[in-house]
């Protein structure tokens, strides 16, 4: 199959997500093709079957807000119809859906097609797509795909809730990790963030309100007052002044170690004891995902798309959102018993393995390309002609 994938390039799961599909999809013989502003953050180097196209934007001075969306969609039609593409897949609705709906019915025009398969993330369907600015086209944008996936139940039920389109299908297709690279045996031992005998708590993110990282300061104050232990926080973002502030005031500077953003975490992660992650909303938290497979246990909240990656009271705790008490105990009751501690481990790395694994879920996606492939396009109903009312 030919493939063209559009995404978020930078730091964030729906990038490192559709990248390492485009990757795994490459190893199987497909022909893959990136669509982005810039090379996705997790492609690195050439690789046999992956193309990347740029996706260049005019600055011309009479635009205030440059068009990235339409450039996108020429550069999507563009590729699709010189490569003769199966399937344009966009992660993340806005704006690649919508971008690869235009190149969609360009493409038809001149009497060709392509399949559309959007691939649903979080934030474009709870946050962005529920902007009045945005809702419609989001709602439109997801309404004209051939296929849809979510990445989780919890995101599923979302949409449905949110855009009012009890008859979207949705196929649930959930991130995944290599469990060959989260290797928590190959890292162990080589980074020990300055303190040998501490237990290393770690947090990963982007840093944005929907994580709440005075949580994380939270809870962690808690737990370093009952065990002796280190807060390695990943990644950077609008609120980590603010973290930085609150370990200040709660006198705890010391004992929190800021990373700022890195590109590869499963040497950090193989060196932690424990994973926090009390988001707001989180649809799926693939970086939970990524703790567990590294034998790393979490701590996270509830009624989120977590409870679907975290198996409660198995291979981590989750409690309602804002909850920081109940979640600094249970990461103090997990820390402070080594076998109970090595139970939760070895439970995440098999969960992690078990049911999230690459091997596994992109097969998930090469049959639903075949499917959408094999189905005939329904040709749209004749409109109603619109007459001037009298
Ligand atoms: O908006 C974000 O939080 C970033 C977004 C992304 O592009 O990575 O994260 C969402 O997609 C990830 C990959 O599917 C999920 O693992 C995250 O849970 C999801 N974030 C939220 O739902 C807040």
């Amino acid at each position: 199959m030919k493939i063209g994938i559009t995404c978020y390039p930078t730091y964030g799961g729906s990038g490192a997500v559709a990248t390492e599909l485009g990757l795994e999809l490459a190893r199987r013989g497909h022909q893959v093709h990136f669509i982005s502003y810039a090379q996705p953050f997790r492609l690195t180097q050439f690789i046999d079957g992956v193309f990347f196209h740029e996706v260049k934007v005019n600055q011309y001075p009479l635009f205030e807000y440059p068009p990235y969306s339409l450039a996108l969609a020429v550069t999507m039609h563009e590729v699709a119809r010189r490569e003769e593409l199966d399937i344009l897949h966009a992660h993340y609705a806005i704006p690649h859906a919508t971008a690869g709906w235009i190149a969609r019915v360009m493409l038809q025009a001149g009497g060709r097609d392509v399949k559309l398969v959007t691939t649903l993330h979080g934030t474009d369907i709870t946050l962005v797509g529920q902007d009045p600015s945005y809702w419609s086209i989001t709602r439109f944008s997801i309404e004209q795909s051939d296929r849809l996936t979510a990445v989780s139940d919890w995101l599923r039920d979302q949409t449905h809730r949110d855009f009012d389109c009890d008859k979207c299908k949705i196929d649930v297709i959930p991130n995944f990790v290599d469990p060959h690279t989260y290797d928590r045996d190959r890292y162990r031992g080589l980074h020990t963030f300055g303190c040998d005998s501490e237990k290393v708590v770690m947090h990963i993110s982007n840093f944005r309100s929907v994580k709440r990282i005075p949580d994380v300061i939270e809870i962690f104050n808690r737990i370093q007052k009952e065990v002796p232990a280190r807060l390695v926080l990943v990644g950077d973002g609008p609120q980590r002044q603010k973290a930085e502030e609150l370990a200040s005031q709660l006198g705890i500077s010391d004992r929190v170690l800021m990373l700022g953003k890195l590109e590869s975490v499963a040497e950090l992660l193989a060196n932690a004891d424990l994973f926090l992650l009390p988001s707001e909303q989180e649809s799926f938290g693939l970086v939970a995902l990524e703790a567990q497979a590294s034998g790393v246990p979490v701590v996270g909240s509830s009624d989120t798309g977590l409870t679907e990656v975290v198996e409660h009271g198995v291979t981590g705790w989750l409690h309602p959102v804002g909850e920081v008490e109940a979640m600094a105990n249970s990461a103090v009751a997990l820390l402070r018993d080594d076998a109970r501690w090595q139970a939760a481990s070895a439970a995440a790395r098999a969960r992690a393995s078990e049911h999230f694994a690459t091997s596994r879920v992109v097969t998930l996606y090469e049959d639903l390309y075949r499917e959408v492939i094999a189905e005939p396009r329904i040709p749209a109903a004749p409109q109603p002609t619109v007459t001037a009312s009298s």
